[in-house]
C-alpha cells in the first residue's frame, strides 16, 4: 500500500518541481526587466534633435553592438581601385565608379544625380536619400564623402611620379566603402530619423592649376539653397592601418555639438582611432555646409599618412579594422540621434 501512496504523490511532486523551476525563471525575468528599466532611465531622451554627449547606454546594449563588416568595405575599395584613378582625365573609370556605387545602394533608397560644372570641369554628385522616417521626423542627417581622386601625385617622394594620378584607396575609395556599408545597415535597421548619403565629386583637385578643394560640395550647397539638413558628417581618408582621427579644427569651432556627439559614439564603440585632441584645420567637403550655417563635421586622418597624394595610396596600407571603427561610430551616432528623437 505504501508504494500506492507514493505513486499518488508523484503528480504532486512533479507539479512542485515545475513551480520551483518556473518561479526561478520568473525571478530571473523580473530581475532582467528591472535592469532594463534601469537602463531606460539612464538613457532617457534628452530632447528632440539634441546630440547626446553623455554615455547613455551601458556597453553591450543595442547601441554598442553594430556588426559593421570592415572586410566587405575592403572589397569596395578593391573594386573602386580596380577601375584606376577616378580623376577628371579618366572618364571611363568615373562612369564605372558611379555605376558601381549605384549598384550597391539598397533599392529602398532614392538616388539622384546632381550634375554640375565647376572651373570648366563636368562633375557629378550622387545623392542618396534614406528617408524611412519620411514626414514622421523633421530631422535629416547628411553623411558625405568624396568619390573622386586626385589627378596628380604631387606629394610623391619620387619627383618623376608627381604627374601621375593617385589611385586613392584611402583618399577617395575608403569613404565611399564605408558609406556603401552604412547604406546597407540603414536599409536593414531603419532609424527614426531621415538620413542622406552624398558622394561628392571634384573634392580633390585643389591647388592644381586654379582649382579649389571641395568644388563638388560647394556646387551642391549653392545649387540646392533649400537643402538644409539638421547636421552632417563628412568622412575622408579612413582606412589607414594606423588610423588616427583627431577633432578637426573647423568642425570643433562651428559644429561643436555634432563633434561631441561623434566622440560620445566613439567612446561607446571603444573606437580608439578617434583621438580626443584638436587636429588640423582642413578645407574639405564640410566647409561649404559650415559656411551656410549647417553643422557638419569632418572625420579625417590627421596628420595625413605618408601615402597621402602619392602613387603609394593603395590598398596595401588599408585595414578592415579601421573601416570598421569608422562605420560603427557613424552608425552609432545615427542610432543615438534616432533614439533621442
Ligand atoms: C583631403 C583629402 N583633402 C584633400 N585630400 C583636403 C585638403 C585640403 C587637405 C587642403 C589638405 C589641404
Ligand atoms: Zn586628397
Amino acid at each position: 500500500m505504501r508504494w500506492l501512496f507514493f505513486l499518488r504523490t508523484i503528480p504532486l511532486i512533479i507539479a512542485f518541481l515545475i513551480f520551483v523551476g518556473c518561479s526561478d525563471n520568473f525571478a530571473t525575468i523580473s530581475a532582467n526587466f528591472s535592469s532594463v528599466k534601469e537602463e531606460l532611465r539612464e538613457s532617457e531622451p534628452i530632447g528632440k534633435g539634441h546630440v547626446n554627449n553623455e554615455k547613455m547606454r551601458p556597453k553591450g546594449s543595442s547601441a554598442a553592438s553594430i556588426d559593421f563588416d570592415g572586410q566587405i568595405a575592403m572589397r569596395h575599395i578593391e573594386t573602386q581601385t580596380s577601375f584606376g584613378p577616378r580623376s577628371p582625365e579618366s572618364p571611363t573609370a568615373k562612369l564605372q565608379t558611379l555605376s558601381y556605387i549605384r549598384s550597391q545602394i539598397p533599392s529602398s533608397m532614392e538616388i539622384q544625380l546632381h550634375k554640375f560644372k565647376a572651373n570648366g570641369f563636368n562633375g557629378t554628385n550622387l545623392w542618396v536619400s534614406s528617408r524611412a522616417a519620411k514626414k514622421k521626423s523633421t530631422t535629416l542627417i547628411m553623411l558625405g564623402t568624396h568619390w573622386d581622386t586626385r589627378s596628380q601625385a604631387d606629394r610623391d617622394t619620387d619627383i618623376t611620379k608627381r604627374n601621375m594620378s593617385v589611385l586613392g584607396a584611402n583618399d577617395g575609395a575608403s569613404g565611399v566603402a564605408v558609406l556603401i556599408e552604412i547604406a546597407k545597415h540603414l536599409h536593414k535597421r531603419p532609424p527614426k530619423i531621415n538620413v542622406d548619403l552624398i558622394f561628392f565629386d571634384l573634392e580633390d583637385i585643389g591647388n592644381i592649376g586654379k582649382n579649389a578643394y571641395a568644388m563638388g560640395s560647394r556646387k551642391f550647397v549653392e545649387e540646392h539653397p533649400k537643402y538644409r539638413p539638421t547636421a552632417g558628417i563628412i568622412i575622408d581618408m579612413v582606412c589607414d592601418k594606423n588610423l588616427r582621427i583627431p577633432r578637426e579644427h573647423y568642425s570643433s569651432v562651428s559644429a561643436p555639438e555634432v563633434l561631441s556627439g561623434v566622440w560620445a559614439s566613439a567612446d561607446r564603440q571603444e573606437a580608439d582611432a578617434f583621438k580626443d585632441i584638436i587636429g588640423g584645420a582642413i578645407i574639405d567637403d564640410h566647409i561649404p555646409f559650415l559656411e551656410v550655417g549647417i553643422p557638419v563635421v569632418n572625420l579625417i586622418h590627421f596628420p595625413f599618412p605618408k601615402s597621402w597624394h602619392t602613387t603609394d595610396d593603395t590598398i596595401k596600407f588599408c585595414s578592415a579594422t579601421s573601416l570598421d571603427q569608422v562605420g560603427r561610430v557613424v552608425l552609432d551616432f545615427i542610432y543615438q540621434y534616432s533614439f533621442n528623437y
